[in-house]
């Protein structure tokens, strides 16, 4: 049976194309950095946005029409698994992601709900033999059941954090079992609400023990899947530990975690935290720490995680920038975790919102690909910062002077004259020239 009936294959058809389901910029074969762009984008569908997410939100039920609807428990859990490796097989889309939760639905006690994992797990398997698809990342949903009402591994009560401990057990076994590249930890509900109620520095501390217990067991099974930590500075908790990658870097070095782990960077956390999607990147890029990314944008007028699909030219161009500079994401890649709004409700929307998001990230390359050709920021940055290749800033670089010579070298100069104009309004009008020009052919 056909779950998405009106879409047959979706096909690279070109810019001129008006073919709503049809690629206008995401050619997979295109080549990019010595590799084909699907080689090289590493696109992914996020399984809880696009087939268990319902369209609800805090003031109405769910308004997304699916053809499994009538279906419950794990009759639907199944039907999904069915209609997901049809969407995954006509997008043509070489990865996918789910949380526990996602594919199978929680039972009354751990060990039936393992039970349903299992089963469904054998299902996506079986369909993995023969799908392209492989999976990105999978990881365990601990935040949506009461359980987790302070957290999981920075919960209050230890029963939670073994409970915890189980779910990501699992969570390794499943991740093995299916071949996944990387395992997620996105902070859930590690996080607090009040002081007047937290012990911080045990919290802390117990995340740290929960990494290194993760870590240990992933060894032990023969699991050598990157993990990646996901920042996000608030919601649910009004403060999340993982608040961005600064504070992820300083908590992964103080509990000597820095090499388990990479990042894998949320557009919509970014600027959540008061960061551009780029600042992000970035930082953990030079700090060799980029590992996966989560594709969506917010809105500027809305202060929480809305999950939009990217379409913003400005932000995948930034980010593709950042990731060509990093030669791509090693086995990271990007997942769209992203939801068609409220009000996107038909299937097709599900087709759209993909091939739009992808299409953006696909320009977004292609700019960005043009820009570091033609050198166009790097020679710049390169000359605004040319007095640290000569001279006194040459020592400095080297290690080669100190406060006493600095010192006697700024007495002696006199007034400063020599700092040069950003030139900010030009480089942007720059970046629009290369925008425009780069989506011309
Ligand atoms: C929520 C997070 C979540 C993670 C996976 O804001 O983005 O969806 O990506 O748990
Ligand atoms: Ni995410
Ligand atoms: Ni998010």
């Amino acid at each position: 049976m056909s779950y998405f009936k009106n879409v047959s294959q979706v096909k690279y058809e070109g810019p001129n194309s008006n073919n709503p389901f049809a690629f206008k910029y995401y050619n997979p074969e295109e080549q990019i950095n010595g590799q084909s762009m699907e080689e090289f984008m590493r696109f992914a569908v996020s399984y809880w946005h696009t087939f268990t997410g319902e369209g609800a939100d805090p003031f109405g039920a769910g308004t997304a029409v699916r053809p499994y609807d009538h279906l419950k428990g794990m009759d639907l859990a199944k039907a999904r698994v069915e209609a997901s490796f049809e969407f995954f097989e006509k997008l043509d889309v070489p990865f996918f992601c789910f949380h526990d939760f996602d594919v199978a639905p929680e039972a009354d006690n751990l060990s039936e709900t393992f039970k349903n994992l299992d089963e469904i797990v054998a299902m996506i398997k079986d369909y993995m033999k023969t799908s392209k698809t492989k999976l990105l990342w999978n990881t365990a949903n601990m935040f949506t059941h009461p359980r987790w009402t302070f957290g999981a591994a920075t919960a209050p009560n230890a029963d939670v954090f073994a409970y915890a401990a189980a779910k990501v057990k699992k969570g390794l076994e499943i991740g093995k079992e299916l071949g996944s590249e990387n395992y997620v930890f996105w902070g859930g509900r590690e996080g607090y609400e009040t002081l007047l109620n937290t012990d911080m520095k045990l919290e802390l501390d117990n995340l740290a023990r929960f990494f290194h217990m993760a870590k240990d067991y992933a060894k032990e099974i023969g699991f050598d899947a990157q993990f990646l930590i996901e920042p996000k500075p608030k919601e649910p908790t009004k403060h999340q530990y993982d608040f961005d990658v600064a504070t992820g870097l300083a908590f992964l070095h103080q509990y000597g975690l820095q090499d388990v782990f990479k990042f894998n960077i949320e557009a919509n956390h970014a600027t959540l935290a008061g960061h551009t999607f780029e600042h992000e990147l970035h930082l953990a890029r030079i700090n060799g720490m980029l590992g996966s990314v989560d594709a969506n944008q917010g809105d500027t007028l809305l202060g929480w995680d809305t999950d939009e699909f990217p379409t913003d030219l400005y932000s995948t161009t930034l980010a593709m920038y950042e990731i060509i500079k990093n030669n791509g994401l090693g086995t990271g890649g990007l997942n769209f975790d992203a939801k068609v709004r409220r009000g996107s409700f038909d299937t097709d929307d599900l087709f759209h919102a993909h091939i739009a998001g992808m299409d953006s990230f696909a320009i977004g390359t292609k700019v960005a690909k043009r820009l570091l050709e033609d050198k166009v920021l790097e020679d710049f940055i390169a000359d605004r910062y040319k007095s640290y290749t000569e001279g006194i800033g040459k020592d400095i670089v080297e290690g080669n002077t100190d406060f006493h010579k600095l010192s006697a070298h700024a007495l002696e100069m006199g007034t400063i004259t020599n700092n040069k104009s950003g030139r900010q309004e030009n480089l942007r009008a720059i970046l629009n020239k290369y925008l425009l020009e780069a989506t011309q052919g």
